[in-house]
């Protein structure tokens, strides 16, 4: 539907003036901000700065509608991540954001270039940057609000808000928001809002023609609601007039590429192309009385632009319900700027001499630039009444936006499986551990009922299946298991009821990290603690790893199991089996992650887990775990080591040659191994690594504090080391790209020999894989020979 024209009440066309001279107030400050990163700021390398001033530009009538009429505080918003500038712009005029960070804007300490809740602080909702994730993520967040609220675990004292994202129109190629429609769909999601920031442009280019006819069409089919906001009240008071069909007409006709050529051009341009197409229809009546800037201020004057069409939009919307809107808001890139509609605008920045017409059109005297009210023709009182009095300026809470959630317990230790004797896999571990978690006995049962988990499409194949049957599949809806009705023999009993604790996900990776991401910040967004669990198959971490990136770069807390992984999970098939991961969890900030080989372990790692994701100095967690049945020891392993990333199984001597290091299920084949190597070399040691991201953290921990001056700083893994002769052998081993390992050889300028897959993709069963890629015992016989042979 296209918004109609009504006439909004007396009292609220006053607002509309005031409302109009805070637009002024966010196009000058989002430029200014730029211009002075780029061109007043001193810059001491000479590298670009750069900034988005036409992005901002194109944003401004809808962040000024959102914000300063529609949005409560309840409400949660992704910004556009061009639009970072207005944003700030917005908190400045509220009062919650200081002149110096916007002066620092893409400088250290500064205002980040893009929204960033880590370090813009607690304003900002959601990240943004990577195109598309902020976007969908308001998706997830939706749902996890109705998790949250249907499980009586978030604060009852604050109304439920609406997720918003404004988005610019090219994120809508990115696949990820078509992945969390679908989703979204299947799990009824509600309050939610995509406000699109249709200019028509994106990075290089302008975009296609009748992409947004399709576009439309998805999301209805989506169950969602479309509203466009195509035209301004300007236009729409023109088509009501003779002639005025055929002016729409030709507009709705007419080609992006020279819609945006035109407004760049002017007037007079707009002028000759009408005059050509329309100069002998009625429409030339309209046409003529125009001054050429009139003429351009008219076909301009698009619904994105024009604030009164679009609060109307947004308050039509917010009163017809809960259901997904999406609002189409045509505007123009660069809108007010001298290179609006230009299609190279993108990180174009005005020039000094423009910047200087445009101060003086703005009526910005020099050295006044960041005040307040500068040049706006309403009193200054009246302006801060009337920001005072915006339905966003009420704080969230006393402590702000940002909330936060009690500690939930975790007990001195898991419930771990009887393994004494038994054959088990770390993945059958961690199912076991978890259904028994899920009983939800004595001391668990807190843990139990904040747990949350998700799986896209691997949940039987990954363990989860008991702790399924136990907590049940989460849905808004209460809907029967038709098997389970039908007494249809099945291992899964999987109802859905608003009380159940699993979300199942289609395949879709991205998806899940953008659902752990948004479940990981549950304590600040909603104000719950939830810990949430997400499963997936290792090699498909890398199907949504800029989503895992994104959640990471937010500080959402949770945790990651991925499951089969590496060369183990030998027939399975090549295309399923991963090397590069345990560098991917080395590299990730804001992730800790580990490789156990054996259940005690993995006991540990996970009770470390559920306590290191709620510490404020914590993160997420990421456990890579594998199907292979190992023998497991019987055995008392001390849980700091374990988390440290390394222990001990068979000590070195003092002054030992060599020692043997294995990581995850190579560890039977480095036994074998070492029992041969320790009958010739006395006094050589086994070393179980649990993460070599963790030993590597710490190493760089210890240098880093040794540096600033404490010279005791020493690493774990330097301590582990130390009894070893100096320019000692190291062999080590790992289901993974042997670089994981091949930095120890630095830490005290040890001989090292790191094996490990550095090609995949083979059929096969474990003795002939780990022959293959050189990660059996012979292998690691071989390299202990080599490394003893070369001291
Ligand atoms: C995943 C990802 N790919 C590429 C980019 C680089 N990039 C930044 S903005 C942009 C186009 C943005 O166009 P649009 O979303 O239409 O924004 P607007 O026109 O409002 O500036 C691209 C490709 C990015 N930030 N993220
Ligand atoms: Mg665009």
């Amino acid at each position: 539907m296209n918004v109609p024209l009504t006439t909004l009440p007396a009292a609220a066309m006053d607002r509309v003036q005031v409302l109009r001279q805070l637009e002024r107030k966010l196009l000058w400050l989002s430029a200014w901000m730029i211009h002075n990163a780029n061109h007043i700021r001193p810059n001491r390398d000479g590298l670009k700065v750069g900034g988005h001033q036409a992005s901002c530009a194109s944003a401004i009538s809808i962040l000024a509608a959102l914000y300063f009429e529609i949005a409560r505080p309840q409400d949660r918003i992704a910004v556009k991540p061009h639009a970072g500038p207005v944003f700030h712009a917005i908190n400045y005029l509220f009062g919650r954001q200081t002149r110096e960070k916007m002066e620092g804007l893409r400088q250290f300490g500064g205002v980040q270039p893009y929204p960033s809740r880590v370090k813009d602080g607690g304003e900002v909702d959601y990240s943004t940057g990577s195109v598309g994730l902020g976007v969908a993520m308001t998706s997830f967040s939706a749902l996890m609000a109705d998790y949250v609220r249907l499980h009586g675990l978030g604060r009852t004292d604050l109304p439920p808000g609406r997720h918003i994202a404004i988005a610019g129109d090219a994120e809508l190629d990115e696949g990820n928001i078509y992945e969390a429609l679908l989703e979204g769909w299947k799990h009824d999601i509600r309050d939610l809002w995509w406000i699109i920031d249709y200019n028509r442009q994106s990075l290089d280019s302008v975009v296609p023609d009748r992409l947004f006819g399709r576009i439309e069409g998805l999301f209805r089919d989506m169950g969602w609601n479309v509203v466009t906001i195509k035209y301004g009240r300007k236009l729409q008071a023109a088509f009501a007039r003779e002639g005025g069909n055929a002016l729409r007409r030709w507009i709705d006709d007419c080609p992006n590429s020279l819609y945006s050529a035109l407004t760049f051009q002017g007037g007079a341009a707009w002028r000759q192309t009408l005059m050509a197409d329309l100069g002998r229809s009625k429409a030339r009546g309209i046409i003529d009385e125009l001054t050429d800037d009139e003429l351009q201020i008219l076909m301009t004057n698009l619904g994105g632009h024009d604030i009164e069409t679009l609060i109307e939009a947004f308050r039509a919307a917010a009163a017809d319900g809960d259901q997904p809107t999406c609002f189409i808001a045509y505007t123009i890139k660069g809108m007010g700027l001298p290179f609006a509609g230009h299609k190279d605008n993108h990180a174009g920045l005005m020039t000094k001499e423009q910047m200087e017409q445009f101060r003086a059109d703005m009526r910005i005297r020099p050295g006044h630039e960041w005040d307040l009210f500068e040049g706006l023709d309403a009193p200054a009182g009246e302006l801060r009444a009337f920001l005072r009095d915006c339905p966003f300026a009420t704080p969230l809470t006393p402590e702000g936006r940002s909330l936060s959630a009690p500690l939930v317990p975790v007990p001195p230790t898991l419930p771990t499986p009887k393994t004494t004797g038994r054959t088990m896999s770390t993945q059958s571990g961690f199912g076991e551990i978890l259904a028994e978690i899920g009983r939800g006995q004595g001391d668990l049962k807190p843990l139990a009922e904040h747990i949350m988990t998700t799986s896209p499409d691997v949940t039987v194949s990954t363990n989860l299946g008991p702790w399924v049957n136990r907590r049940g599949i989460f849905d808004r809806h209460t809907r029967n298991d038709v098997f389970r009705d039908a007494k249809l023999a099945s291992a899964q009993r999987w109802g859905m009821s608003p009380t159940g604790q699993h979300i199942e996900l289609g395949i879709a990776e991205q998806n899940l990290f953008l659902l752990l991401g948004a479940a990981g910040l549950s304590p600040s967004l909603t104000g719950a603690r939830v810990l949430p669990i997400g499963t997936v198959y290792d090699p498909f971490v890398n199907r949504g790893l800029d989503a895992l990136n994104y959640a990471c770069y937010q500080d959402a807390r949770f945790l990651l199991v991925s499951t089969p992984s590496g060369l183990t999970l030998a027939p399975e098939g090549g295309q399923h089996q991963s090397i590069n991961t345990p560098l991917i969890g080395m590299a990730a900030d804001r992730l800790a992650s580990f490789e156990p080989a054996h259940v005690d372990e993995l006991a540990i790692l996970l009770r470390h887990a559920f306590d290191f994701m709620q510490r404020p100095d914590g993160s997420a967690v990421w456990l890579r775990l594998s199907t292979r049945g190992l023998d497991q020891p019987d055995r008392r392993v001390d849980p700091t080591a374990v988390i440290a990333g390394a222990h001990w199984v068979v000590p070195p001597a003092v002054g030992a040659r060599v020692a043997l290091a294995y990581q995850g299920p190579v560890a039977p084949e480095a036994v074998a191994a070492f029992a041969e190597l320790a009958a010739e070399e006395e006094g050589a040691g086994l070393l179980a690594i649990t993460s070599p991201d963790r030993l590597h953290a710490g190493w760089l921990a210890a240098q880093r504090a040794r540096r600033a001056g404490d010279p005791s700083a020493r690493a774990h893994i330097e301590t582990l080391l130390a009894p070893m002769a100096p320019g000692s052998a190291l062999v080590t081993v790992l289901d993974g790209h042997p670089a994981a390992h091949a930095w120890l050889g630095g830490v005290r300028g040890q001989r090292i020999v790191s094996l490990g897959p550095d090609h995949f993709g083979q059929s096969g069963d474990i003795p002939d894989l780990y022959r293959e890629y050189g990660i059996d015992t012979d292998a690691i016989l071989d390299a202990c020979a080599q490394a003893l042979l070369t001291l």
